[in-house]
């Protein structure tokens, strides 16, 4: 873990990445900085392990603290990890979070598991923290030369991806993280910063800061005043006490984020339960229909048969009929024939 506390000032900005790994979240923070100081490469495996911060000063003078994290909703995260990442997260963004942006990828199909790990981003952090929320969209060069954001999530965009981008105020740019052309970077940067003015300017100025945050902040204020009211010579031992309460505290913290994502977990357990439930009726519900259909095919099957042996049978008998008819026909004449010869 790389521990660094945010740069302040008033005007310091928090942006912190989300998003299913290798969709490009620190390829997006290497460009927003302006130079690479976040791992990014191709991998089957997840690149980043833990939150990584790190700040850039812009030429116009403004603070920007990017947070990276690892793929955190990714089903092979283990939950205490999540936990103490999540809480890594909260520790790294002191004053709160100006921006998080969910980072999703042209070149990958929208996946239900990004759907669920947005609803548990919500589900841990509260449904305000939308608010905050801007999607990149990574992978920028891909698009076509005359498709624009809008062709590529309008009419034929997945429905949970359509909810997402309304929850997210349809907050969205597009990053093209590959190219060297310093124009287009630095285009690509202010239309994202514009967007975190836009989400500043809509949460009345305020960061993100909720409940979660604010017991680790708190913890933190009661270790400095505590500590600035202890002598120099007391300070190394007390300091150690306040140091290991803060640690103490800090354990809470990842408990507080480990019952969230508890919840999560039984939440996401009983959705797939239910899925399964509502697919297993539709398999029985197919499979009743496919019987159905098969027996009313034996029978129908049946009733041709026997509407066939019934016409061989009228058919025998018509002959037969027609037969006797004909046999009483000739009978009939030799007998007329017979008496006119005698
Ligand atoms: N062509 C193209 N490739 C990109 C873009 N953004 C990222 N990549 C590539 O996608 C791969 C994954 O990018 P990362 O930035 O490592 O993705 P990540 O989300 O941080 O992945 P994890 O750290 O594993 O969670 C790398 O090979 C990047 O070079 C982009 O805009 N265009
Ligand atoms: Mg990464």
């Amino acid at each position: 873990m790389r521990f660094t506390s945010c740069c302040g000032g008033a005007g310091a900005k928090t942006l912190v990445l989300v998003g299913k790994a290798g969709n490009g979240k620190s390829a997006t923070g290497n460009t927003i900085i302006g130079r690479r100081v976040f791992e990014s490469k191709r991998s089957l495996a997840g690149v980043t392990s833990t939150c990584q911060l790190e700040t850039a000063t812009l030429s116009n003078g403004q603070i920007i603290n990017v947070i990276d994290t690892p793929g955190l909703f990714d089903s092979s995260v283990e939950p205490r990890l999540l936990a103490t990442e999540i809480a890594q997260c909260i520790k790294m963004a002191k004053d709160g979070i100006h921006g998080v942006l969910l980072v999703l990828s042209i070149g990958n199909r929208f996946s239900e598991e990004e759907a669920s790990a947005f609803a548990s981003l919500c589900q841990i952090f509260g449904h305000e923290i939308a608010d905050y929320m801007i999607v990149v969209f990574a992978h920028g060069d891909l698009l076509e030369d005359n498709q624009c954001l809008e062709d590529f999530w309008g009419p034929n965009c997945p429905q949970l991806l359509t909810d997402i981008m309304a929850m997210c105020g349809k907050r969205a740019v597009v990053f093209d993280n590959m190219t060297k052309d310093e124009d287009k970077i630095s285009r690509q940067r202010k239309e994202l910063l514009s967007l975190v003015e836009a989400v500043v300017k809509n949460n009345g100025g305020k960061s993100y800061v909720n409940y979660l945050f604010e017991a680790l902040n708190m913890s933190e204020m009661d270790l400095i005043d505590q500590t600035s009211e202890v002598t120099c010579s007391e300070k190394s031992h007390e300091g150690k006490k306040f140091h290991i309460k803060y640690e103490e505290q800090f354990e809470q913290l990842i408990k507080m984020v480990e019952l969230r994502l508890g919840e999560c977990i039984m939440r996401l357990e009983k959705q797939l339960a239910e899925e399964r439930v509502a697919r297993l009726e539709v398999e029985l519900k197919a499979q009743a229909a496919q019987t159905k259909s098969k027996e009313e095919m034996i029978e129908m099957k049946e009733r041709l048969e026997r509407a066939e042996e019934l016409s061989k049978k009228l058919e025998e008998k018509f002959k037969n009929a027609e037969n006797q008819s004909k046999e009483k026909a000739s009978e009939t004449i030799w007998s007329r024939m017979g008496c006119i010869i005698m």
